[in-house]
């Protein structure tokens, strides 16, 4: 499997290597604005947005799940509450949604994923097209 450590993001797709920055986020070492946060999950507004609304649920223990595509029957649930916050996520107008949302998981190199700790994309505020980029 191709496996990359990245000097700015941080960790590989492996779980054991360092935490990406999506944790000094969660942390406040790096200062972002948070939507909603549980003990399970973490929303946050997306640094460069790429709609006038965009928010990134994550889930803030990234263990096993650096990418969905390690996900496994154990992380039904907390896939489960991504999709949820997600939801809930998406109907805030103050955030800047309208009346729907796309959302998107990129799931390893080829599906566009730069961080490799997943992460949920929330966009809206405008119309989206099909199929995408
Ligand atoms: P991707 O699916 O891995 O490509 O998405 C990563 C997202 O993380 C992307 O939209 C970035 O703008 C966003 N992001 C961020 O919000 N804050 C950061 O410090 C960094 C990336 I680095």
């Amino acid at each position: 499997e191709k496996n990359r450590w990245h000097p700015i993001l941080g960790a590989g797709w492996r779980d054991e290597e360092p935490a990406t920055i999506f944790d000094k986020l969660m942390s406040g070492d790096i200062p972002a604005t948070v939507v909603k946060q549980d003990d399970k999950i973490f929303a946050f507004k997306d640094i460069n947005p790429a709609a006038p609304a965009h928010v990134l649920v994550i889930p803030k223990d990234r263990s096993g799940l650096t990418r969905l595509g390690k996900a496994t029957e154990e992380h039904t649930e907390i896939l489960g509450r991504l999709l949820v916050a997600a939801a809930e996520i998406s109907k805030d107008k103050e955030l800047g949604f309208g009346d729907g949302a796309r959302i998107v998981i990129n799931d390893g190199p080829d599906g566009g994923q730069e961080v490799p700790h997943l992460h949920v994309h929330v966009l809206g505020g405008r119309s989206m097209q099909w199929p995408p980029g």
